[in-house]
């Protein structure tokens, strides 16, 4: 696909294997994360491999770093054409452990992470009258499970905000298309932001159990931005074959 592509979270896991499968079929990528050593890494190797990619550093809590984020691509690139709102935590805890600071940073970088990026880039969709939203929601936001309440409640919220931009996009002519994805265990970084060693210990269990590698997600990406303009496809759910979700 020749459009450009910004991807949060693009530093590991999901948002690395988006990067490089997407630069490999001709998008243009622009990476966003804090870490800029592994961002740095990332973009050398495809550009190694002849993709075009850029980097830049990304905080998503950041209102005004997500607007600078797009600028950036724009100048880049000269365009913007998907955003991949991918940035994410999963610090799990049952409720009663009380760790607010967690709850607060899942919020901040779940949800108002996703918000920011959404007013960061809307304008230019409008604008343009077309582009693409893409979510790494969870299979967390479509059922409820111990330890995973505000992890959940953050991603059933993402869930709601790409619906509803699908929505209103279509009654208001802009051509702006939003697919949001479930994953099940996917094997990535994720687990290292538990801090709960019950919750680490259960998380443990189900991923030495199950899980699939992220470029599988990579090309449920790639997919949803591949169709013609005129179609959406908008939900994914995604997941080891082996694993009951
Ligand atoms: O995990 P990981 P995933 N500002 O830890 C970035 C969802 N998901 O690929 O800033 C900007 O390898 C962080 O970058 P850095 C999950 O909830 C996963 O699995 O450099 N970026 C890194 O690039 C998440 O939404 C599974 O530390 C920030 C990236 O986020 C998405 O998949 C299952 C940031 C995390 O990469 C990608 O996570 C599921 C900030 N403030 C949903 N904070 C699964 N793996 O099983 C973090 O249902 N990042």
């Amino acid at each position: 696909a020749n459009k450009t592509v910004l991807i949060t979270g693009a530093s590991s896991g999901i948002g690395e294997s988006s990067a490089r499968l997407l630069a490999s079929k001709g998008a243009r990528v622009v990476l966003g994360a804090r870490r800029t050593d592994k961002l740095k890494e990332i973009v050398d190797s495809i550009a190694q491999d002849g993709g075009q990619a850029a980097y830049y550093k990304l905080d998503v809590t950041d209102p005004q770093q997500n607007k600078d984020f797009v600028v950036f691509a724009k100048e880049q690139f000269g365009s913007v054409d998907v955003m991949f709102l991918n940035a994410g935590l999963m610090p799990s805890s049952p409720l009663s452990a009380l760790k607010t600071d967690e709850w607060n940073q899942m919020v901040d970088v779940n949800l108002k992470g996703v918000l920011n990026g959404i007013a960061a880039v809307l304008p230019e969709f409008v604008g343009q009258k077309s582009g693409q939203f893409i979510t790494t929601s969870s299979v967390a936001g479509l059922k409820a499970y111990p330890n995973g309440a505000v992890y959940g409640a953050t991603k059933w919220a993402v869930r709601d905000l790409m619906e509803v931009l699908r929505m209103e996009s279509a009654m208001e002519g802009t051509h702006i298309r939003t697919a949001t994805i479930y994953p099940a265990a996917i094997q990535t970084e994720l687990l290292s932001t538990i801090t709960d060693p019950g919750a680490k210990e259960a998380m443990n269990q189900t991923y030495d159990s199950y899980q699939i590698t992220p470029d599988r997600v990579a090309s449920v990406v790639a997919f949803a931005i591949d169709q013609p303009e005129d179609t959406n496809v908008s939900e994914f759910t995604i997941g080891p074959t082996i694993q009951p979700w």
